[in-house]
């Protein structure tokens, strides 16, 4: 092997043992370069003869473009293996699940209350919202509660620091009551020497869902819950059209025509008579016991009164029912304190 030979066999292992464009770089020089190999032999050829000159030229310039052909052949072999390592580290796997937001959903005492709504909305109730800060009128005396009546006292009932203008504790109400006496009173106000002579005024339907407040914590109470209270006054309604709306409530609540309902004998200050409500399914995971599902009674006459209508011309029911009871029946929860305690492992599954 000539010495241009071996020279062109150094130029090939330094170009595949360069790991980089950089050190692919550095090895050229060293053939190519100013001061590279393959220069200073052709620098050499000015003191040969002319003859000689010719020749030896002639083979150095052979050996320089078989460098350059193998020098060009790395960078193309260097830079295929960039190119394939990059798209190697940006590769991305279209196969996967997508990182999406996940679905929100209403609780599921929020969505017993918007039915609950629906079904009295359709037998012509309205539905009265108001404040969950009242009076002591509105939440105990308008509802025929005696001054010393044991829901007025701490034990049962949150206080506020704060005084309405007669000088008594507002109240977190206990009851969604003080909304129905509110919209009565309107109701009162607004027809008030408006009908026509020999008209009775129109009735009166409503139904007030909401937060309400007791002093009461265990397995079974949450110092807050929910209620929905209902009234219906007319001229002539009676327990009778109670009994009716309430299998209609069930009814469709629950999605079934197979269950009895019973009054059983109670008593409210604000109803008389009063009844508790059971109701026992045919059918089903619940079939077979009476459940007590709501309070309820013949509105009383104080009550009538303190709404600004007529006991003699307004008479009718009122009941209340614990949304949070509804909606464990209906969705088979057996704890209440899963209702409050915001996991959403549990609060999942109303999605
Ligand atoms: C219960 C008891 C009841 C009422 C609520 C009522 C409201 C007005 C006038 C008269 Cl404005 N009564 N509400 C009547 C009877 C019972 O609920 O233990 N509910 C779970």
């Amino acid at each position: 092997m000539n010495d241009l030979d071996s020279l062109v066999q150094q130029a090939r292992a330094a170009f595949d043992a360069a790991p980089t464009a950089a050190e692919l770089e550095n090895a050229k020089a060293r053939f190519l370069g100013k001061s590279g190999s393959l220069t200073e032999l052709l620098k050499g050829l000015a003191a040969l003869a002319p003859e000689a000159k010719k020749a030896r030229g002639a083979e150095i310039n052979k050996a320089k473009q078989q460098v350059e052909a193998l020098l060009g052949a790395a960078r193309e072999r260097l830079a295929q293996a960039e190119l394939e390592a990059q798209l190697r580290a940006e590769a991305l796997d279209v196969t996967l699940p997508g990182r999406t937001r996940g679905t929100g959903g209403l609780h599921p005492v929020s969505r017993t209350i918007e039915r609950i709504e629906a079904i009295f909305s359709s037998m012509g109730f309205e539905v009265a919202e108001g404040p969950e800060i009242e009076t002591d009128w509105m939440s105990f005396t308008a509802l025929n509660n005696p001054e010393n009546h044991p829901a007025r006292s701490m034990q049962d009932t949150f206080y506020v620091e704060l005084k309405d203008a007669s000088g008594r504790w507002l109240n977190l109400r206990p009851h969604t009551s003080p909304m129905q006496v509110r919209y009565a009173r309107a109701h009162a106000a607004r027809h008030a020497g408006k009908t026509e002579s020999g008209q009775p005024m129109p009735e009166v339907r409503v139904i007030a869902p909401g937060r309400v407040y007791r002093v009461d914590s265990d397995a079974t109470h949450s110092p807050m819950f929910h209620q929905i209270e209902g009234l219906w006054l007319g001229e002539n309604v009676s327990f009778k059209d109670l009994k009716v709306t309430f299998a209609s409530l069930v009814r469709e609540f629950f999605e079934t025509e197979d269950f009895d309902v019973r009054f059983r004998p109670s008593f409210f200050p604000f109803t008389e008579p009063s009844a508790e409500i059971d109701i026992r399914f045919g059918s089903g995971p619940l079939a077979g016991r009476w459940l007590e599902v709501a309070g309820s009674g013949q509105v009383h006459p104080t009550v009538v009164r303190n709404f600004g209508l007529d006991p003699e011309q307004h008479i009718g029911f009122a009941f209340g029912i614990g949304a949070d009871r509804f909606a464990m029946l209906r969705y088979g929860i057996d704890d209440l304190r899963l209702m409050f305690d915001g996991d959403l492992r549990f609060l999942a599954q109303f999605r």
